[in-house]
């Protein structure tokens, strides 16, 4: 009964990446008869953020919102990065004494508080004078926190990395250190290096560790991880993905698709806070062209949606947008994925393989062509060319460099993955078993009762 359902506070950071898979888990708790809390930081990067939580919170009106009013800190004494989303990570972590409060005066009291992967280890001191269990919730791949847990171990990954050109993970197997997002190569004063590796060693002294993937995906490192390979003082890591997108989740609506045949349609997006260069842009849109299929484009021209004012025609430049009308979409962010995703039309994802964007994919059985940017990326498309699901040309740009990738290989690769049926059936046999490591005796749902049950006691 309502009276001894846990009541359980959750904490996103910044970015879409991070936000989407935050409400997905509240949704799939309320569902589960937990009472959420759901706090946010203000103010919010992007206005797709902004309009994400308000919607959401008009969808489960059940969800208490509380408001982290971030302290106004001088710029200069922030973290030395000139990532918007990076500088807000900081504000929330200089403002987490604000939270003590706002946890400490929940009612009923809280069993557990969910903390994002990069305000761990702002946020744990704070957690652990309240006595409040902490958990993290990982919003990348299970291969990646292999790498997250054991950055703290890897004595100077700058040194290494002119010394080898691989990485040994424990009981993994060897990483190319082309792979490795590019801040942990920083040297030993670099604050965001510091930062990330100071988070790996929170993770440690968390109570459990939550993570958007399943069984059936990452079998072998979730296996290595649990069996204490990677690092003997992991805390419970706890698959509970693919944490299903929600009803509420739609955009304007897509006549256009409508019309379209059967995955005859790409899509292709490079997530919610990468630009690509324009001159990229321009070959990618031949690109496009030149494969002969229809497309639905989403262009980013400014790492935050506030910035991108700038017309298409200016963009993209006009004779090409007016070639590209023809045959396609072309839209600016923000599109609601998972309704494209799952569109009938769409046939292929040209995705920058932001974790999300990979379990978008998947729950929906469609083909990747992986062209990862930067962070976690690489590692995300790896496991994609290696499930069989997508390909992956590794030559092309990391990050997105000059000379930008040629119109007549993107088609090229275009064309392969709208073609290749084996890919399609792969997509949708991962689709199935996303499906069922959720349903109700699935991998997934098991891990997230389990946890459920003991916040009961
Ligand atoms: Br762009 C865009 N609509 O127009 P990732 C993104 N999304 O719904 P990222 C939209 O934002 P990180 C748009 O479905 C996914 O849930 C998308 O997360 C949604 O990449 C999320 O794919 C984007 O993880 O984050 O934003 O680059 O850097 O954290 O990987």
């Amino acid at each position: 009964d309502s009276m001894s359902a846990p009541h359980v506070a959750l904490l996103p950071s910044s970015g879409m990446g991070h936000l989407m898979p935050f409400l997905r888990l509240a949704a799939a708790l309320l569902a589960k008869e937990v009472r959420v809390m759901l706090i946010t930081a203000h103010p919010m990067v992007s206005e797709a953020e902004n309009e994400a939580l308000s919607s959401f919170l008009s969808a489960f009106d059940k969800v208490t919102s509380e408001r982290l009013d971030l302290l106004r800190i001088d710029p200069e004494q922030s973290m030395a990065t000139d990532d918007p989303f990076y500088r807000h990570i900081d504000l929330i972590r200089c403002s987490s004494h604000l939270l003590s409060p706002l946890l400490s005066s929940a009612s009923p009291p809280l069993s557990a508080i969910m903390t994002d992967m990069s305000l761990v280890s702002a946020v744990l001191p704070v957690t652990r004078a309240l006595a409040i269990p902490n958990y993290v919730l990982f919003t990348s791949s299970a291969r990646m926190l292999t790498l997250f847990v054991s950055s703290h171990r890897i004595f100077n990954w700058k040194v290494m990395a002119e010394e080898t050109d691989e990485v040994q993970i424990p009981g993994q197997e060897p990483m190319p250190i082309r792979w490795i997002p590019s801040s942990f190569l920083q040297d030993e004063n670099d604050f965001l290096r510091n930062y990330l590796v100071e988070n790996g060693r929170s993770m440690m002294e968390s109570e459990g560790i939550l993570i958007n993937t399943f069984e059936d995906f990452e079998h072998d490192t979730l296996k290595a991880l649990n069996d204490g390979k990677v690092i003997s003082t992991l805390p419970q890591l706890i698959p509970i993905g693919p944490l299903p997108p929600l009803d509420h989740e739609t955009g304007i609506g897509l006549a256009w698709l409508d019309d379209q045949l059967s995955q005859s349609v790409v899509y292709v997006s490079f997530g919610s806070r990468t630009a690509i260069s324009r001159n990229q842009m321009r070959e990618l849109g031949e690109g496009l062209l030149s494969s002969g299929f229809r497309f639905l484009w989403v262009v980013k021209d400014k790492k935050v949606d506030r910035d991108d004012g700038e017309e298409l025609d200016m963009v993209v430049g006009r004779e090409l947008m007016t070639r590209l009308r023809e045959r396609g979409l072309v839209m600016k962010s923000w599109v609601a994925q998972n309704e494209i995703l799952r569109h009938h039309a769409i046939g292929g994802f040209v995705t920058h393989c932001g974790w999300n964007s990979i379990v978008e994919a998947i729950w929906n059985g469609v083909p990747i062509l992986a062209w990862p940017q930067h962070g976690d990326q690489k590692i995300n498309s790896s496991l994609v060319l290696r499930s069989g699901i997508g390909i992956w040309e590794e030559r092309w740009g990391w990050p997105i460099t000059e000379p930008a990738v040629k119109a007549e290989k993107i088609a090229a690769r275009i064309k392969e993955m709208m073609c290749n049926e084996l890919l399609r059936s792969r997509a949708r046999a991962m689709k199935e078993a996303a499906r069922n490591a959720i349903a109700i005796d699935g991998s997934s749902t098991k891990g997230l009762m389990e946890l459920i049950g003991l916040w009961k006691n």
